[in-house]
């Protein structure tokens, strides 16, 4: 691959063992780092239009003045904040990596025979000084699936923006709790999330990562986010992919509960899924 290669990494059939085992898989220099910049920066990009809109002093784009901006702007005009988190959803950039064939290539090693865009790809930029509540900094412990409801092998792709270290807050995880199928949750003012009396505080393991490292996971796998106690922001971005030939998602009709689902209404297909229905993904 060449320097403008998006993706720098093929995984093979060591790392499918490692994630039908361990229900993740971590490739380190997986994205091209400038690439990854080029992501970020146009994330910024679109906070400085509404920083400047507000007439609130930007020197750069540097972190240091742009993070003081930024947190001036959540304060001063939390309306034309939220406008610009949201755009930032939907760059070019961000689109393009969700869909880069190597990107692509790589779930299908993983398992996914024909893959489908889940959701819209998701940037994250966590901090206190930019949330209102805990759950939009930090993350408790939960399943993407429980939101997805998609097919029973549907992935997710977890990527630092940035090197992450503890005082960042990394990402959380609970090794092989993707076999378990669906754990009993609680909702609360984030969504729903699984308490102690199902996994203890000692299984999460903190995953260490840098800027461009991606994480390959089970949408059934647990995870959290590490506590962000620094004054920064930490940035990364999530894509969420389901397998259109899996035969369960078939019968279970693609239900695409982003639309529909609302956490008191419970599952679209009640008690689905069963242990045994996963024993089939991640024999
Ligand atoms: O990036 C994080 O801290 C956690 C993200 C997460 O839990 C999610 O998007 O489901």
């Amino acid at each position: 691959m060449t320097d403008n290669s998006l993706l720098f990494r093929e995984l093979d059939n060591q790392d499918l063992q490692n994630f039908r085992n361990d229900g993740f898989c971590l490739k380190s220099d997986f994205v091209n780092q400038s690439f990854v910049d080029k992501i970020r920066d146009k994330a910024k990009s679109v906070f400085a239009r509404q920083i400047t809109a507000q007439n609130i002093e930007l020197e750069s784009l540097e972190d240091v003045h742009f993070e003081k901006a930024l947190y001036a702007l959540f304060k001063k005009d939390f309306h034309a904040f939220i406008g610009a988190a949201k755009l930032c959803q939907h760059t070019m950039e961000l689109h393009q990596l969700a869909i880069a064939d190597d990107l692509i290539n790589n779930l299908k090693v993983l398992g996914l025979e024909e893959p489908a865009i889940c959701v819209k790809p998701i940037i994250f930029f966590n901090s206190r000084h930019i949330s209102k509540i805990e759950g939009h900094y930090k993350t408790p412990g939960h399943q993407d699936w429980r939101s997805m409801q998609g097919s029973i092998n549907s992935m997710v792709v977890w990527i630092p923006l940035m090197d992450l270290n503890r005082e960042l807050g990394t990402l959380e995880i609970v090794p092989g709790s993707h076999r378990s199928g669906l754990y009993k949750s609680e909702e609360d003012e984030w969504f729903r999330n699984i308490p102690e009396s199902e996994i203890p505080e000692s299984e999460y393991v903190s995953i260490d990562v840098k800027k461009g490292d991606a994480l390959f996971f089970s949408s059934f796998l647990v995870h959290r986010s590490g506590n962000n106690s620094s004054e920064n922001i930490r940035w990364s971005m999530h894509f969420r992919y389901n397998d259109m030939n899996e035969s369960t998602f078939i019968e279970r009709k693609f239900p695409h509960p982003y639309k529909v689902y609302h956490p008191e209404k419970g599952l679209v297909t009640p008690d689905f899924p069963k242990r045994q229905d996963l024993a089939k993904v991640f024999l």
